[in-house]
C-alpha cells in the first residue's frame, strides 16, 4: 500500500484529491459538449490533448457517467457485419488496448474473447459472413463449432438437450470487457487536467440559433455563448436535437441488465446468443453481468421489471443449467437511441455549428474512444474523418444506410 493511500485511510475524506475540479460556468466557451458520458468526455479529452482546444465545457444534467456509460454491460468488440462498422469499432478496440497507459488509469480491459452463438442454419450463415468481412479488414474472427466452444466455455451446455442447441459460434479473441467507471473517470480526469471544464448538475434547457447558426446554449445554471455545440447524449438525443429544430431518425427504447452475486471464476469469455436474446460475462469481482434485447416499446423509463429477469433467467438457464441457484444482486435499465440501420449518426448537421455523436443504440460504450477521437478531429479541422464519414446524418437522405442489425448484440 502506498504512503499516500495509508495517509488517506487515516485522515479520512479531507486527504482525498478530487479527480476533477468544480468551476464557475463561464459565459462563453469555444466548444460546448452536451453529455458527460464516455463520448462527450473522450471528445473533450482529445480536443485538448490532440488539438490544443481546451476552452471546452462538458455539460451533464446529473453526474459524470450517470447515463448509458454507467448502465451498459461493458462489452468491447469489433466483429461487425459491414466493412465500415468493422474498421470503425476496430480502431476503438485498439484505443482501448492502450487506454490505461494513455489515461494513466487502470481501466481493466480484459481481452478474454467473445463468442456469438449460432443456433440455426441462418445465424450460422451470418456468422460465416461476419467472419469473412472481419478477416478482410484484418480483424481476428472465425467460426468455431461445439467441441471448440466447450473448451472455451466448459460450463455451457453444447449438447442436443437445449431447445435450441448450439450449432457454432463466431469467435472473436480481441473482444472482452472493461471497467466502465474507470474509463469515464479516466477521460474526465484527463480532460480536467488539460483545462476542460466539467459541469455536473447542469441541464441544457435550450439552444439559440440565428440565421441557421448556433449562437448560445441555455442551461439550468445560466446562458453560454458558443458557436459549436456537440450533442453527445444517449437517450435524450432527439430532445436535444429538437432544440435546434432538427429531427433525428431515432426511436428511444429501454435496455435492461442485471448482475448476480459473485461466484468463483468459471467463465472467461463473453457469451452472446441472438436466438436466446442474452449476453453474459463474468466480471473481475466474479459477478455475472447479463442483459437482453431492448424493450419492445419506446419509452424514457429507466425502471427495470420482473418480466425481464424472468425471461432472461429462463434463457440463460437453457445453456447454463448449473446457475439455477445463483441469486441476483441488482437490476437496472438504460436508454438506447435506435436508428433504422443500427449504426450511429456522427458529424455535421444542416444547422451550422450543431454537431451530433448520437444514435448509439446498444453499442455506444464500446465506441467511446474512437468517437471521441474522431469527433475531436472533425471539430478541430472542420473536415469529416474518413473513418466516420459513412455515419453522417445525410446518409438517411441519400439512402446510404450502414446495415448492422445482423451484428447488433442480440436480435432486437
Ligand atoms: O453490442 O456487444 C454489444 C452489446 C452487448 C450488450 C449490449 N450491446
Amino acid at each position: 500500500m502506498s504512503i499516500k493511500l495509508l495517509r488517506q485511510a487515516f485522515n479520512g475524506r479531507q486527504a482525498l484529491t478530487p479527480m476533477w475540479q468544480h468551476h464557475a460556468l463561464k459565459d462563453r466557451y469555444e466548444v460546448v459538449i452536451i453529455g458527460g458520458g464516455v463520448h462527450g468526455l473522450a471528445c473533450a479529452y482529445y480536443l485538448a490533448k490532440n488539438h490544443g482546444i481546451n476552452d471546452v465545457a462538458v455539460l451533464e444534467k446529473r453526474y459524470i457517467g450517470s447515463g448509458g456509460s454507467g448502465r451498459n454491460t461493458t462489452i468491447i468488440r469489433s466483429n461487425y457485419l459491414t466493412p465500415e462498422g468493422v474498421l470503425f469499432y476496430d480502431e476503438s478496440v485498439k484505443l482501448y488496448e492502450d487506454l490505461s497507459e494513455e489515461l494513466d488509469f487502470n481501466v481493466m480491459f480484459s481481452q478474454r474473447g467473445h463468442l456469438t452463438l449460432a443456433h440455426t442454419d441462418a445465424s450460422l450463415r451470418t456468422m460465416r459472413w461476419r467472419a469473412e468481412v472481419n478477416q478482410l479488414q484484418g480483424v481476428n474472427s472465425s467460426v468455431i463449432y461445439p467441441d471448440e466452444i466447450k473448451k472455451l466455455a466448459p460450463y455451457m451446455d453444447v449438447s442436443d438437450r437445449p431447445r435450441y442447441p448450439v450449432m457454432g459460434a463466431l469467435y472473436h479473441p480481441p473482444g472482452g470487457i472493461v471497467r466502465h467507471d474507470a474509463v469515464v473517470w479516466g477521460y474526465a480526469r484527463g480532460a480536467d487536467r488539460r483545462g476542460v471544464h466539467l459541469h455536473q448538475e447542469t441541464e441544457v434547457t435550450g439552444i439559440e440559433v440565428e440565421k441557421n447558426r448556433v449562437t448560445a446554449v441555455q442551461t439550468s445554471r445560466g446562458r453560454i455563448k458558443t458557436g459549436t455545440v456537440l450533442n453527445a447524449t444517449a437517450g435524450w438525443c432527439s430532445l436535444i436535437a429538437g432544440m435546434v429544430g432538427l429531427k433525428l431518425p431515432v426511436e428511444t427504447r429501454p435496455l435492461q441488465a442485471c448482475v448476480t452475486e459473485p461466484l468463483k471464476p468459471f467463465l472467461d469469455t463473453v457469451v452472446v446468443s441472438g436466438t436466446l436474446h442474452f449476453y453474459l460475462s463474468q466480471s473481475d469481482r466474479g459477478e455475472l453481468v447479463m442483459g437482453a434485447s431492448v424493450d419492445p416499446f419506446t419509452s424514457y423509463s429507466q425502471d427495470s421489471t420482473l418480466s425481464f429477469v424472468e425471461g432472461l433467467a429462463g434463457h440463460v438457464l437453457e445453456l447454463f443449467p448449473s446457475l439455477a441457484q445463483v441469486r441476483l444482486l441488482r437490476q437496472w435499465a438504460g436508454l438506447c437511441d435506435m436508428t433504422p440501420d443500427y449504426s450511429p449518426i456522427m458529424g455535421f448537421t444542416p444547422v451550422t455549428g450543431f454537431l451530433v455523436d448520437v444514435g448509439w443504440g446498444t453499442y455506444g460504450f464500446k465506441a467511446g474512444p474512437v468517437s471521441g477521437k474522431r469527433m475531436a478531429e472533425l471539430i478541430a479541422t472542420q473536415h469529416t474523418p474518413d473513418l466516420i464519414a459513412p455515419f453522417s446524418y445525410d446518409r438517411f437522405l441519400a439512402g446510404r444506410l450502414v446495415g448492422e442489425k445482423g451484428a447488433a448484440s442480440v436480435g432486437h
